[in-house]
């Protein structure tokens, strides 16, 4: 592949956008290739956590590929957002969890993948935005969903309808980044939550995503029954069974991850 990378671990796996000349815009190739990657991820069930960044000092992703996009009819438009709106939603939805380093620009399409991956930590030289109105059309890979579900309705519609960029800082203040760490302490901290997240009970984290993310979309009475599902379901494993047991003896548990 050549606009993404692949980089394995043990059971942490980190993919990295790969196009620094042009800030590691997201072309058609790159998306097809990230959908490439994450499906291959999705499907290996020793990999547990997934961190996504950009190469470079200066970019996580700038974006959808404007010089692309520039040209597209109606139709290509469309078939370049459902691409995208599928390889997001598998993001998603896969069962590792899914960490964003965002160094640097994650504009637009960049917001957008930054807001598909669970948790986004950013380097102080990050900037965010959905600069998509400046260009003359709105965010198209789920922007206009995913951000007022994670800021709120209004601030929501002032970045989307304002379109101008944030700093880390008021990304962190709004609750789009979880976490800031100056460049060289991105990916090590980054690295760092992930080997906690694998000291967890590895089921348990995969079912709290799915619980928070499938909750979010139902009815609170519906969401609450399907939590208790899979708090049920956690009883059906040997994770729990040493989780509990590791307590009561005092020591730390070992989890497997079944
Ligand atoms: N696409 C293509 N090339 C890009 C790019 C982008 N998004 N962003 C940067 N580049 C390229 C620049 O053209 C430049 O290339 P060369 O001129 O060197 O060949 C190189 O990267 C370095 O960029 P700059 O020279 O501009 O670097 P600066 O430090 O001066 O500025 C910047 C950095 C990030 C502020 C600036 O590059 C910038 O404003 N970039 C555009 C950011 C942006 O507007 N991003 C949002 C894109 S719109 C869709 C659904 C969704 C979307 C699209 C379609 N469908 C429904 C079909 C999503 C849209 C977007 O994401």
């Amino acid at each position: 592949m050549e606009n993404v990378l692949l980089k394995v671990d043990g059971k942490i796996a980190e993919v990295t956008i790969n196009r620094p000349k042009a800030l590691n815009a997201l072309n058609s190739q790159t998306l097809r290739e990230l959908g490439e990657v994450i499906n291959k991820l999705t499907e290996d069930e020793e990999i547990k956590v997934v961190i996504i960044t950009g190469a470079g000092e200066k970019a996580f992703v700038a974006g959808a590929d404007i010089t692309e996009m520039q040209s597209l009819n109606a139709i290509e438009g469309r078939k370049l957002a459902r691409l995208a709106q599928k390889v997001f939603s598998a993001i998603e939805t896969m069962p590792q969890i899914v960490i964003a380093a965002v160094n640097g620009y994650a504009l637009g399409g960049g917001c957008e993948l930054a807001m598909a991956c669970d948790i986004r930590f950013a380097s102080a030289n990050a900037k965010f935005g959905q600069p998509e109105v400046t260009l003359g059309i709105i965010p198209g890979f789920a922007g206009t969903q995913r951000l007022p579900r994670l800021v709120g309705r209004g601030v929501a519609k002032e970045l989307i309808i304002g379109g101008d960029m944030i700093n880390a800082e008021e990304a962190y203040r709004i609750n789009l980044a979880n976490k800031i760490y100056n460049l060289e302490e991105l990916l090590p901290k980054t690295r760092e939550f992930a080997e906690k997240v694998l000291s967890r009970g590895t089921l348990a984290v995969s079912f709290a995503k799915t619980a928070i993310n499938n909750g979010m979309n139902m009815d609170t009475e519906s969401a609450y029954n399907y939590e208790a599902d899979l708090f049920g379901l956690c009883f059906a494993t040997e994770d729990q069974k040493e989780g509990m047991k590791a307590f009561i003896e005092k020591r730390k548990a070992e989890f497997k991850g079944c």
